[in-house]
């Protein structure tokens, strides 16, 4: 086929989805890049992680990225990490170690991320799932369950209401029981140590909590990298746990579970740290912060009840919830929903501003009142 044909078919393909540039999507944890991080990625995108001996440019960049991790995670720089496909590698991975280290049992709220429950599948791990109080893990149930050679999962930014599980009363139970704690902070990574500078917090997830041993920091969420860039965070060398032989590979091992491994996103992920550094994001998560208040004050006015919000994922309660956001998306907004809540999803990233709450509320209002 000649290139005007196939660029006329992708085309095609192209307008049948849904593109951040609209600001249209409210229910997804990622928003369109700036261009020089496009440009990074096109330009590192036939790099190879895989295969790092080929690539040390992008080795220097993942360390970079890494290191970037670290400064968020309050850890230190001689820590370890990689840059993954995503949380759900990241989350995999984390107990794919902690089980070869000798941790049998998975503990975790409900609200934890569905990948979690992947990674006990594969692992052929049992899960104990701990009750909540107030949207986040309950100590007391956490305390009474908890045994030695479990590996607890706390979520720092849940994947619903954006909360963070008690992780300083959690550690101080791993550590008593001599459980592994991993912190899943794929979401609230980026935006925690932010809030915490712009007054809105003091809690810690990091490695500033004595017993937490991994964490999942993605930049393809709150980073503003485009995919698949997660990153996996760890005190100890975690990674020499799952490696494996590798002979004809430049490394001769192999210690992350993807071997060929797209590290365009990794040369991304370093752009956009270089580009919008600490303070470009703490303006950033002020601004979502901003706008979250908006939505909730807005949504409030309109006679919508809100559940109280912690970092930019605000959620809407309406009776209805599926039927409503199927209406949402004839009308072109792309949202989840909470079922568990009975609510309507909306993660505001940077692209969520005020005037597209507007529309959006007055689309939503003529959908409720016809039903
Ligand atoms: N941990 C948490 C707390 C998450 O919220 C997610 C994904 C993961 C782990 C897994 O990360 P990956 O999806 O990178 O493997 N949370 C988002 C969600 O389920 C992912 C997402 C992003 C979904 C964009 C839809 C979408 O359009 O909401």
């Amino acid at each position: 086929m000649n290139t005007e044909d196939i660029e006329r078919i992708l085309e095609r393909y192209y307008s049948m989805d849904y593109h951040y540039e609209s600001g249209r999507v409210l229910g997804s944890m990622y928003t369109a890049v700036p261009d020089i991080v496009l440009k990074a990625f096109l330009k590192f995108y036939q790099s190879n992680l895989g295969n790092p001996g080929l690539y040390p440019g992008t080795v220097e960049m993942e360390r970079s990225v890494i290191g970037f991790l670290l400064k968020l995670a309050s850890g230190k720089e001689s820590y370890y990490g990689h840059i993954l496909s995503g949380g759900t590698e990241a989350n995999i991975t984390a107990l794919w170690a902690a089980r070869n280290m000798g941790y049998r049992r998975v503990l975790m709220t409900g609200d934890a991320h569905f990948s979690l429950l992947k990674a006990a599948n594969i692992l052929n791990m049992p899960v104990k799932y701990i009750e909540m109080k107030n949207g986040v893990m309950d100590i007391n149930a956490l305390e009474k369950n908890c045994r030695e050679k479990d590996i607890v999962v706390a979520t720092a930014g849940t994947t619903s209401l954006g909360y963070i599980d008690p992780i300083e009363k959690i550690s101080e139970i791993c550590a008593d029981k001599n459980a592994y704690l991993h912190v899943d902070a794929a979401f609230g990574g980026f935006v925690i140590p932010f809030l915490r500078e712009l007054g809105y917090l003091n809690t810690k997830f990091g490695f500033d909590v004595p017993a937490v041993r991994s964490i999942t920091i993605d930049p393809h969420k709150m980073g503003l990298a485009p995919y698949p860039a997660g990153g996996l965070v760890a005190r100890e060398n975690i990674f020499k746990h799952i490696s494996v032989p590798a002979p004809y590979l430049t490394s001769g091992e192999s210690e992350t579970l993807l071997g060929t491994r797209q590290s365009g996103s990794v040369a991304a992920a370093y752009v956009a740290i270089l580009y919008f550094g600490w303070n470009g994001y703490k303006d950033m998560v002020n601004e979502c912060m901003n706008n979250s208040e908006y939505l909730k004050k807005r949504a409030e006015e309109e006679g919508f009840e809100t559940e109280p919000f912690v970092m930019n994922i605000v959620n809407l309660r309406v009776s209805n919830t599926e039927h409503v956001k199927n209406e949402l998306f004839k009308l072109g907004w792309a949202v989840s929903t909470n079922p568990s809540y009975g609510t309507l999803r909306i993660v505001v990233m940077p692209h969520v501003k005020p005037e597209i709450i507007d529309s959006f509320l007055i689309d939503l209002k003529k959908i409720v009142r016809r039903l």
